[in-house]
């Protein structure tokens, strides 16, 4: 027996009655028990003949693994009553795990949920990623704005689940020159002259729920190779700085040459490292090159890793001495792309005297990968309209990622319906009238291991005394809960765990972050990445009208608000940082006014992370997912309060639009444009936010204060922000839809008066959420992309 709980209890109650330890000592003992007596365990079971699925990604959002690898490994409950024998309170040790910052936002985290539910599938299914020494960045407020630190989430001592491999190590190659010649009859390509980069994995055990399962999800750390003797030490230190810069910092400012130069090679470290230990293990365990696509398959996660695409290229021809069209066939079959965003800023190109300078080969690669296509395509004809740059990947001097990502795949998937139609036909158009059975939707998922069973404890629990355990490995059975939706006790029960679970989010941010929110309000929460599309100021515009509205119908509002907010900014993003401005500074002058104190509260949660996201999401009643239709190519957290049992308002976006299939449209707040009368405003319509300003008296009254001194807090008030919607086109539509937001705004107060109707929604939402588990994402991925069984 591989899993022995016994023994886990035996080792961890010896261990803590002979000494006495600190909450993060504790925490690190688990660790090390469970790597000891699972994972070292299982070592010899990773060779196995199953399919291997790798999933690419440049970020990774895990939040804490204790709790979920306990719940995991059935320990959970055995973990905490041993805790409790020895006097530690399995919260706290749980708590001093610190997240690791490997990631950003929904992107980063959907990697995450697919890792856990590959593994609870039990598919063999591993991620790649970098190891960041100091993640994104540490949010801290000063005078209303963000600072950026360095995270320190690995700790003095490294980070308790990883496992360096270092005779797994590999050499990473930049720049150099590609010296070319005839070796037995045969073009030969061979790099010189190059800089090395060693790079060490470093293994996460990911276990599956309860099933024996361990995948992994590896990080890669850059680091210098020693020089021989005798050292320079002046070319050695600058070369050391050169090579661990690459694992620094995820998503370094680019802004300058030398930031975009360190984004191309950050991303090229991570593919090059993961396809080469793919690669050379795969050889090792006997199988044959020409087996590959039966034995692996290689999902990336949007663009920035598609350069492996060209790098198993370079691997099969240089090193394995493939010709191209076996080793494209190869990688074609081998390759997926998911893409996950319209955003024009988003669709990345890198400039082609770059790639040369800092990757040759796979420049040459990328071109020959061009020329063959823009030939076949000029072969077959172009139709009407078209242009041969509607389908080139280098066009002028610019590389585009999505359709080198594109062209070297057998499947493309967009994240949701909507966002995959428009995929394929606007911006993919060229490519899938080429190649439509390439063309593919996989709406996203979250793990409801992690979003309901660690969340929200109250919550599974009461849902298991209901329907019983099934829905834990089969998450559409949530559906049997319909069957409670006119039971007066369950909708008073769902009504007590809410509020349980605010009092337990109050209570955290006044001992950790001395904040108050009055416990009987509504709490209306938009937590997510700061972006102009995503809409946070439409939410604070909203505010800003209630405000007034309080002061001149003191009971206008009938419903106490506290609005809840957590997001943080690219630090390259200005306009995101001001609005983060501004919404401390809304939220400061409206907690301070006696005037509408008790009705009316703002707050802004800093360092937004997956484990504070885990305090917020059941104390949510009201999910804020407002991005303008068309940009948000799916979003998960609006997944991840539907099944905590908020109600969502939002517009007819992403996932939003399935959401409300589902649980049909009384049972959700929509409003605003949707995506095609926006797309057609931004090709031919004119839209003059102006005229909208000078009919809406409510408008003009919220945003005269951000112009006329009323919120302050800053040196200069908020005219950049004022002119943006005003005078610069209003790009994402505000004030557009801001008189049907707060019209579905005031709709949604009126509901919350009658808390047994709000009640019966939110456990309609519940029921339906299991269809957004990311095992059935995964399901979809592993037979319809990946050909796993
Ligand atoms: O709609 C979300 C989606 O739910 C989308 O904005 C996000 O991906 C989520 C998961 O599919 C996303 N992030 C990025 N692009 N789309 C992105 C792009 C560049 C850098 C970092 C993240």
């Amino acid at each position: 027996m591989l899993f022995n709980p016994k023994l886990f209890k035996e080792k961890l109650s010896n261990q803590l009655a002979n000494s006495t330890y600190s909450n993060v000592e504790v925490l690190q003992l688990l660790a090390r028990l469970i790597k000891e007596l699972y994972v070292h365990a299982n070592l010899s079971d990773q060779c196995s003949q199953e399919k291997q699925v790798y999933y690419f990604s440049m970020e990774f959002l895990p939040g804490r693994f204790i709790e979920t690898n306990l719940l995991n490994l059935d320990l959970l409950d055995i973990c905490k009553d041993i805790l409790l024998e020895y006097h530690y309170a399995p919260r706290d040790v749980f708590q001093s795990e610190l997240d690791a910052a490997l990631g950003n936002g929904g992107l980063g985290r959907l990697a995450s949920c697919f890792l856990d539910s590959l593994a609870a599938l039990n598919y063999a299914g591993h991620g790649m990623g970098l190891r960041y020494q100091y993640g994104l960045f540490e949010q801290k407020m000063k005078d209303n704005h963000q600072i950026e630190l360095p995270d320190r989430w690995l700790g003095q001592n490294g980070y308790e689940w990883e496992e360096l491999q270092s005779n797994e190590s590999v050499i990473v190659q930049f720049g150099g020159r590609v010296h070319s010649f005839m070796k037995n009859n045969r073009l030969t390509f061979e790099l010189i002259g190059t800089e090395q980069v060693k790079a060490s994995p470093y293994h996460i055990p990911i276990f599956g729920f309860q099933n024996q399962r361990i995948n992994s999800l590896t990080v890669w750390k850059a680091e210098a190779i020693p020089y021989p003797p005798p050292i320079e030490f002046e070319a050695f230190s600058k070369s050391k700085r050169h090579a661990e810069q690459l694992t620094e910092f995820l998503y370094p400012d680019d802004t300058s040459y030398e930031g975009k130069v360190l984004r191309l090679r950050q991303q090229y470290f991570l593919v090059s490292a993961g396809i080469q230990q793919i690669l050379s293990q795969y050889i090792n365990a006997g199988h044959s090159l020409s087996q590959l696509p039966e034995k692996r398959a290689m999902q990336i996660n949007d663009t920035h890793p598609a350069l492996i695409i060209p790098e198993l290229m370079r691997l099969l021809i240089d090193h394995h001495l493939l010709d191209w069209e076996e080793a494209w066939k190869l990688t074609t079959q081998v390759m997926s792309y998911t893409n996950h965003t319209l955003m024009n800023e988003a669709l990345e190109t890198w400039p082609v005297f770059l790639l040369k300078e800092q990757l040759p080969r796979i420049y040459q690669i990328i071109e020959e990968i061009n020329r063959r296509l823009c030939e076949d395509v000029l072969e077959r004809g172009l139709s009407e309209g078209e242009s041969i740059d509607d389908i080139a990947i280098i066009i002028e001097e610019d590389i585009h990622m999505a359709r080198l990502a594109t062209i070297g795949s057998h499947k493309i998937n967009g994240v949701a319906k909507l966002h995959s139609s428009i995929l394929k036909n606007q911006l993919m158009k060229a490519f899938s009238t080429r190649f439509p059975e390439r063309f593919t939707n996989k709406t996203n998922g979250i793990s409801h291991r992690q979003w309901l069973m660690n969340a929200n404890p109250l919550l599974s629990d009461f849902i298991s005394s209901l329907i019983g355990e099934s829905w834990k490995t089969a998450p559409h059975k949530l559906e049997s809960l319909l069957s409670y939706q006119d039971d007066l006790d369950v909708l008073t029960t769902l009504a007590d765990i809410k509020t349980a679970n605010k009092n337990s989010l109050i209570t955290k941010l006044r001992t950790e972050l001395e904040i108050d929110i009055l416990p009987t309000s509504l709490f209306d929460v938009q937590i997510k990445r700061l972006h102009g599309y995503k809409r946070q100021l439409l939410n604070l515009l909203h505010i800003l009208y209630l405000w007034d509205l309080c002061h001149e119908k003191p009971d206008a509002l009938r419903v106490p608000r506290t609005f809840i907010f957590a997001a943080k900014a690219a630090p390259g993003y200005h306009y995101a940082k001001r609005i983060i401005s501004l919404i401390a500074a809304v939220a400061k002058q409206i907690n301070q006014d006696k005037k509408t104190k008790g009705k009316l509260g703002v707050v802004f949660l800093p360092n937004y992370s997956v484990s504070q996201a885990e305090w917020i999401i059941p104390a949510a009643d009201l999910s804020e997912q407002i991005s303008t239709a068309s940009k948000e190519a799916s979003g998960t957290g609006n997944m991840k309060m539907m099944m905590n049992g908020a109600l969502t308002i939002g517009t007819r976006d992403g996932a939003n639009i399935e959401m409300a299939e589902l649980v049909s449209n009384e049972n959700i707040f929509e409003f605003g444009m949707a995506a095609d009368e926006v797309i057609a405003y931004e090709q031919n319509r004119h839209y003059s936010p102006r005229d909208i300003f000078n009919q809406d008296i409510r408008l003009q009254k919220a945003l005269s204060k951000l112009v006329d001194g009323t919120i302050h807090g800053d040196e200069v008030a908020f005219q950049d922000i004022y002119y943006s919607l005003l005078y610069r086109g209003d790009e994402f539509f505000l004030l557009k839809d801001f008189g049907s937001y707060v019209h579905t705004q005031s709709q949604a107060e009126n509901q919350y008066l009658d808390s047994q109707a709000w009640q019966k929604k939110c456990l309609i939402n519940i029921a339906h959420s299991g269809y957004f588990s990311s095992d059935r994402t995964i399901a979809e991925y592993a037979s319809e992309i990946w050909g796993l069984t």
